[in-house]
């Protein structure tokens, strides 16, 4: 049984709703210089505007302007918490200001009021892949230390600003991506004067992973200032959680999936939990020649900083092979490794694991054993929007139920599960492929990849059945 103040709702990021990129004093971040994309397609980042490019973080689905209507669904659906992020470059338009941004803070006082109106908890996510672009250009992004004070200067507004108002906070979206060539566009932001496709983003991985630390600095140095100044504060990471299984027996294929585990899906949430960085990192760094440069206090920072509660975005499993042949022949997932022939795959060609899912809850809880939150989870698929209005999503429907009977499985297991917030409870910009068709939700936006629609909102098959499975609390699937 979950427990009975489970925290059901859904999880959205400013740079993928919001829209309104220029209003209101508001600076342009990484996804701004972003250009559309699909499946086949890589989305684009370009130094300079293009004309007659589609930029789809500018409108997105226009949250700014629909914040109202769209609480008053989730709030329909029952949910008991929204996670959302907080648009750094809405209230520090270059993230170099010594003022903060009025009119930006002010749209988020409008936001938790009206969150509040319905008894509905926010989960904000302080850095959800939007850093401010003038970092990029000034600093490289993460790679240089000076953005660790401009994160914890916005931090400090925010949290000062919000305090009566936000008790759950992450401070970054998915850490982890930072381990990956794709972070550096994603998160780290170490692309200053990179034009090009997002999968040809040169591979520096001394470069990502110096970013990383100072990432985990900031993140150490707002966790300690928020426990100090504000106790009532319940602080998260986020990571990718990728569930990696070996291909087959072969002690090979065990230490490969051993090692991709630990890189992928532990290293940085080791750093977040325990607050150092762990052992099996040395030999990584030196295979790769990767060599951080790290000030006196840092080990001390790390140590002071650490989560109060863990929370992961979970979509798919893959398997590790030392098969030559195998790797060269199989897809795998966007994230590494070759095909699992047990599962399904996505129209994006990610593999569909629920099961996955359930260890991987065991897995974190043993580790940690801290709270545990699934803060992304969900199926980007084809919708068809048909003549009546409605939208039969019957796969997405089935994808979830098969995922939460799995946390529920969890929670009989021992794991300590707070929440679920499936991804883009309402139809968002894809974040790697810049597309509107790759839609989550379970309420249907108007709008398309060319950018035409009016943006109004439906409600899918799935909006009816989360409802009553929230009404439930998970007992009804
Ligand atoms: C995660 C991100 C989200 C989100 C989701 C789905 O990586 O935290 O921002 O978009 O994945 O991915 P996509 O939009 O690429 O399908």
């Amino acid at each position: 049984m979950l427990r009975k103040d489970f925290l059901w709702g859904g999880a959205t990021a400013a740079n993928q709703y919001e829209g309104a990129w220029d209003l209101d004093g508001k600076g342009a971040s990484v996804p701004d210089h972003c250009t559309n994309g699909s499946y086949t397609s890589p989305k684009r980042v370009t130094v300079n505007f293009e004309d007659n490019t589609l930029y789809p973080s500018r409108e997105a689905t226009d949250f700014y302007h629909h914040y109202k209507e769209d609480i008053a669904l989730a709030a329909e659906m029952g949910f008991k918490v929204f996670r959302m992020s907080i648009n750094w470059t809405r209230i520090y338009p270059t993230g170099m200001e010594e003022t903060p941004n009025e009119k930006g803070l002010a749209f988020y006082d409008e936001v938790f009021a009206e969150l509040k109106k319905y008894n509905i908890e926010p989960l904000v996510t302080i850095s959800h892949y939007e850093l401010p672009y003038a970092l990029v250009e000034k600093y490289n992004g993460w790679y240089s230390r000076e953005v660790i004070d401009c994160y914890v200067c916005y931090c400090k507004t925010i949290f000062e600003r919000y305090k009566d108002k936000v008790k759950y906070w992450l401070t970054f979206n998915e850490i982890n991506s930072g381990t990956m060539p794709m972070g550096a566009v994603l998160s780290t932001g170490t692309i200053k004067g990179y034009d090009g496709p997002i999968n040809k983003v040169p591979d520096e991985p001394e470069v990502r992973f110096q970013a990383l630390h100072h990432q985990f600095i900031a993140s150490a140095l707002v966790i300690k200032y928020a426990h100090d100044n504000y106790p009532q504060f319940k602080m998260g990471n986020m990571s990718i959680f990728a569930a990696t299984y070996p291909y087959s027996c072969n002690p090979d294929d065990i230490l490969a999936a051993q090692k991709q585990m630990r890189i992928m899906n532990w290293f940085c949430s080791d750093v977040q939990a325990r607050g150092y960085y762990p052992s099996y990192i040395e030999r990584y760094f030196k295979e790769k020649n990767i060599n951080i440069k790290k000030e006196a206090n840092d080990d001390e920072i790390l140590r002071q900083g650490t989560i109060d509660f863990y929370t992961f975005s979970y979509y798919m499993s893959s398997c590790m092979s030392c098969d030559p042949e195998l790797n060269r022949k199989s897809k795998g997932n966007i994230i590494t490794g070759v095909s699992n022939p047990y599962l399904k795959t996505s129209d994006w060609g990610w593999q569909i694991d629920p099961q996955g899912l359930r260890w991987s809850l065991n897995e974190i809880y043993d580790r940690y054993q801290l709270p545990v939150m699934v803060v992304e989870n969900g199926l980007g698929a084809y919708d068809k929007l048909e003549e009546d209005g409605s939208i039969h999503d019957s796969y997405r429907i089935d994808y979830l139920k098969q995922h939460i009977e799995q946390m529920k499985e969890a929670v009989e297991d021992g794991v300590d599960l707070m929440g679920y917030t499936p991804w883009g409870w309402i139809d968002v910009v894809s974040a790697s492929t810049g597309e509107m068709a790759k839609r989550y939700g379970f309420v249907y936006v108007n709008k398309y990849d060319d950018g035409s629609g009016d943006l109004s909102r439906k409600k899918k098959d799935s909006f009816f059945w989360y409802k009553k499975v929230i009404e439930s609390n998970g007992e009804t699937l």
